[in-house]
């Protein structure tokens, strides 16, 4: 699958709902919401309220924290970043939102967050001890400690920009040992980096740099159909 991640804090609401609808158009699967900073409940809700008028792809909350949290998306990832060293990544702001979740009803979806070097943005603001590039072993503990945990998916994250994505040979690995879904993004900007994560071993390829270049419909298409060729 592919899923198409949108930012709310870095286009107006109107050009987020323009991006939904290419990224639908374009075939990918889902829409990811959010980013590490600037989101607040108003841009938050008004992106996801105009995504879901201009398509019909389920629209997931992919949350920076509890201080804001998408009141009508489809589902809300329930997502700890296992390598971080503030408590607050990992279960702080989980015990703050889940109330709300409850009472929101939403739909979560449990994920051990895993942040890979260079990490970018995300690495800096959630405080990661990043995985090296070359440490395959820390992210294959991290992933398998994620099942245990129950976590029903892992996802390895290069980082929002990352120059290269996360390395083939760390997604095959982890894949190779852990049973629930694997999801990879950061880096991934054209459709030989999309066909590499996806031959290693990813079931879930997420771009969000991409869509940010307005004319991007074209060249998320060409990536979305390497995602499914490489099946
Ligand atoms: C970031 O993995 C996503 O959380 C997407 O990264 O912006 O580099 O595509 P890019």
């Amino acid at each position: 699958m592919h899923m198409t991640l949108v930012d709310p804090a870095k286009q107006s609401v109107d050009v987020a709902g323009e991006i939904a609808s290419k990224a639908q158009a374009a075939e990918s699967d889902a829409i990811m919401v959010g980013g590490s900073t600037g989101i607040t409940q108003e841009n938050l809700d008004q992106t996801v309220d105009e995504m879901k008028a201009r398509c019909s792809l389920p629209v997931i909350h992919f949350p920076s924290g509890a201080n804001a949290i998408a009141l009508r998306c489809d589902a809300i990832y329930f997502m700890s970043m296992l390598n971080s060293r503030n408590p607050r990544n990992i279960t702080g702001e989980h015990s703050r939102g889940a109330p709300v979740i409850r009472r929101l009803g939403l739909e979560t979806l449990s994920m051990g967050y895993i942040v890979v070097e260079p990490g970018m943005k995300v690495g800096e603001v959630g405080e990661a001890d990043v995985v090296r590039r070359d440490d395959t072993e820390r992210a294959l503990g991290y992933a398998l400690a994620a099942e245990y945990l129950g976590m029903s998916m892992v996802y390895l994250e290069a980082g929002s920009g990352a120059p290269s994505p996360v390395p083939s040979a760390m997604i095959s690995a982890v894949k190779g040992i852990i049973g629930v879904p694997l999801i990879v993004g950061g880096g991934i900007t054209d459709p030989d980096r999309a066909r590499d994560a996806a031959t290693a071993g990813a079931d879930i390829i997420v771009t969000g740099t991409l869509v940010e270049d307005g004319d991007f419909e074209e060249s998320l298409r060409a990536l979305v159909q390497a995602v499914r060729d490489s099946k």
